[in-house]
């Protein structure tokens, strides 16, 4: 009689959209260092190890095990040679040199200290560090740098918002957020997006996407819940972008890095009466108040699948879901519409669900999202 053949291996897909990733990491010790060296090439635009390092992230996040030794990892996809010479390291001594050697770097510490700033970016950083200026006093006393508004907001609150915010948070901002765009429109949607829609605890800020049925009408969405917001005395900075979106200028054939629809960055000042249990304040802070970075997005109603699955991230699961979309169904994707370069023509799509239908994937909850 023949032996019953052994469950085959399963065998773990290298597109992230093909994975279900929860917020629980198995591997934190190896994805820290792998971020460490992901971060180090990008502040050094070298975009193609910096890829291959967060794929190699995004994969062993998505384990429901811990890679122990290097011959468990054999057979897991995205996992390069360099890769799995950290990975032998860390397996083996408990640390990377290499790993090391990248954070006492004293330019990846000023880059990283410079790009934490809001309005900051890593052409800024670098040009900063090139004149010589290593911390926010110098760069702060510097007669010869101007800040911009944005940058200067990132200086003033620079305590708070780089202070993680919590799902406590995040609600009391959901409720205010909420009453605004329903006393403007009665018919108004509000979806909580980004991190915190994948059930992650904490976050650097808090996205919403907010919409109306009446076609046109969110273009002034995002002018009057600011208005009402400056009102109640709690916006503290508001950089707002007008919509660019056009349906006849799609699809786009390049990556783009941010979508054409209405938006603004803001900071808000949250009391810590509106916050069940309280803000999350340092340990001894004792003030009423914190400033937090709020996202508002506002695509037309009809692009609203595409803009909720565009913001919910994460990055590594957008950017796999496109090439996925690209390499496998020749179809574009972006956080506007998706099209099919076979049948020359756009795919309808009025949930996620419709979206993930079309691609041919298995529907992947929010929270199972976290790649
Ligand atoms: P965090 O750091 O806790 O806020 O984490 P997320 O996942 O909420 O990250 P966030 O707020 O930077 O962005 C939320 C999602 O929105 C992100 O997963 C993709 C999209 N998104 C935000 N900013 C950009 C951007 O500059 N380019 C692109 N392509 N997508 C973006
Ligand atoms: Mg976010």
């Amino acid at each position: 009689a023949s032996a019953t053949p052994p469950p085959p291996k399963a065998t773990v897909s290298q597109y992230a959209c093909q994975r279900r990733t929860t917020t629980e990491n198995n591997n934190k010790t190896l994805t820290d260092a792998f971020e460490v060296l992901a971060d180090s090439y990008e502040l050094n635009e070298m975009e193609g190890p910096c890829l291959a390092f967060r794929r190699a992230v995004s994969v062993l996040k998505s384990l429901p095990w811990a890679v122990k030794s290097l011959e468990t990892a054999q057979d897991l996809p995205c996992l390069g040679e360099h890769s799995k010479a950290v990975m032998k390291e860390i397996l083996q001594y408990g640390h990377s040199f290499e790993v090391e050697k990248t954070l006492s770097d004293e330019r990846y510490q000023t880059l990283k200290l410079f790009t934490s700033v809001f309005g900051v970016g890593p052409k800024t950083a670098d040009k900063w560090y090139r004149r010589g200026l290593r911390s926010f006093s110098e760069v702060l006393t510097d007669s010869s740098i101007q800040l911009n508004r944005m940058q200067q907001s990132g200086f003033l609150h620079y305590g708070d918002i780089s202070r993680a915010v919590s799902k406590a948070e995040a609600r009391a901002l959901r409720s205010i957020i909420d009453e605004a765009v329903h006393v403007i429109t009665p018919d108004a949607v509000l979806a909580l997006t980004g991190g915190f829609r994948r059930g992650k605890e904490f976050g650097h800020d808090v996205d919403f996407i907010v919409t109306t049925p009446e076609p046109g009408e969110e273009e002034t969405l995002l002018p009057k819940i600011m208005n009402r917001l400056t009102k109640q005395g709690i916006l503290l900075f508001s950089d707002y972008q007008t919509s660019t979106f056009e349906m006849s200028k799609l699809p786009c054939h390049r990556f783009e890095a941010m979508d054409h629809f209405a938006k603004c960055f803001l900071i808000l000042r949250l009391e810590a009466s509106k916050v069940e249990g309280g803000l999350h304040l340092a340990e001894g802070d004792s003030r009423g108040w914190r400033a937090v970075r709020v996202d508002l997005v506002s695509p037309p109603m009809e692009r609203y699948a595409f803009a909720l699955l565009g913001w919910t991230g994460s990055r590594q699961f957008e950017r796999d879901l496109r090439r996925f979309a690209r390499m496998e169904r020749r179809m574009l994707l972006d956080n506007h519409a998706l099209y099919d370069k076979t049948k020359k023509e756009f795919l309808a799509a009025t949930t996620e669900k419709d979206i993930f239908a079309h691609l041919g994937l298995e529907y992947i909850e929010p929270w199972q999202r976290n790649a």
